[in-house]
């Protein structure tokens, strides 16, 4: 496998970064992870986007144009012979003396990993999900706004880790006001008497490109669609339910801590946003 690393492609053995990395002594960095569909890369200017965004937030100077990081995303595909699978944009503060200051880092570091993910299980998609909510809380947009794709995800891996404690796959994480803010990977949307329902993004979210996708269908299809505050009992009292992300795509959700949502199996709204999602990946997108 080849890896894009600070302009070169380099095999996947020497693709090393130093251990005076901030992006790993500190978690100091931002990343995208994207998905190639039959040689198209799904809204890559979006994630692009995203990505210089969530440097911006934290004064990071990307190395690369967007134009470069285009072409660089691409070439990564094209050198591993890839038409379909997940994208790992990373960059970090780079190469610096111990210490916090960003200003030891002279050198942002980039890296590009173009490789396989693991989904759900299919059984998954055509049953749904039981999932569980997680007595973390989703750290909130005062402390490390969660709409930054940054390089501290241990508040999401404590989730994830209680998950799997609890037996389920994935878990809603509440807000400091106990409000549903996302999955530990994932966005959440309910659908109640026909409308589809998400949390806005400022309960705690981060803004999914697969999200965003859905609010895009919704439109489409002239389905009813409403961001706004939303509790465990909107959850509860739900017809259906989803998640979506880069890797999960769109995944029915049937139960919540152990309660049926709705009538326990993948809900007809879901099943048309799914359809509509993997219709939508095979055309839409960037050829490499
Ligand atoms: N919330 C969080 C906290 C995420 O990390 C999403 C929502 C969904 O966003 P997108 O843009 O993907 O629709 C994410 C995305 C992985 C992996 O390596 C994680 C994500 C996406 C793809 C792979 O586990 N998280």
């Amino acid at each position: 496998m080849k890896i894009y690393l600070d302009g070169k492609f380099v095999d996947e053995a020497d693709a090393k970064v130093s251990v005076f990395d901030h992006g790993l002594l500190y978690g100091d960095g931002v990343f995208e992870g994207i998905r190639l569909y039959g040689g198209n890369i799904f809204r890559l200017e979006e994630h692009l986007e995203r990505l210089e965004y969530s440097a911006k937030a934290i004064l990071l100077t990307l190395p690369l144009t967007r134009e470069q990081l285009s072409w660089a995303t691409c070439e990564t595909c094209r050198q591993n012979g890839l038409t379909d699978a997940y994208l790992r944009l990373v960059v970090t503060r780079g190469v610096g003396d111990l210490g916090l200051s960003p200003w030891l880092c002279p050198k942002p570091s980039m890296f590009i990993i173009a490789s396989k993910i693991t989904l759900y299980p299919q059984e998954h998609y055509d049953n749904g999900l039981a999932i569980v909510t997680v007595p973390t809380r989703r750290i909130g947009p005062a402390a490390l706004p969660p709409t930054i794709k940054s390089l501290n995800y241990l508040n999401n891996i404590l989730g994830k880790i209680e998950a799997k404690q609890f037996g389920a796959l994935e878990a809603i994480m509440l807000n400091d006001q106990g409000y549903v803010a996302e999955c530990t990977a994932d966005n959440v949307f309910i659908v109640h008497k026909g409308e589809i329902i998400t949390p806005s993004a400022s309960q705690g979210a981060l803004r999914g490109i697969t999200r965003g996708t859905v609010i895009d269908i919704a439109k489409e299809l002239k389905l009813p669609l409403r961001e706004t505050d939303m509790t465990r009992y909107d959850i509860w009292c739900a017809d259906e339910c989803f998640l979506t992300g880069s890797g999960a795509e769109v995944i029915p959700v049937v139960k919540l801590d152990g309660r049926v949502i709705g009538s326990g199996k993948p809900g007809p709204i879901t099943q048309q946003v799914l359809a509509s999602f993997r219709r939508r990946v095979l055309v839409e997108g960037t050829k490499i």
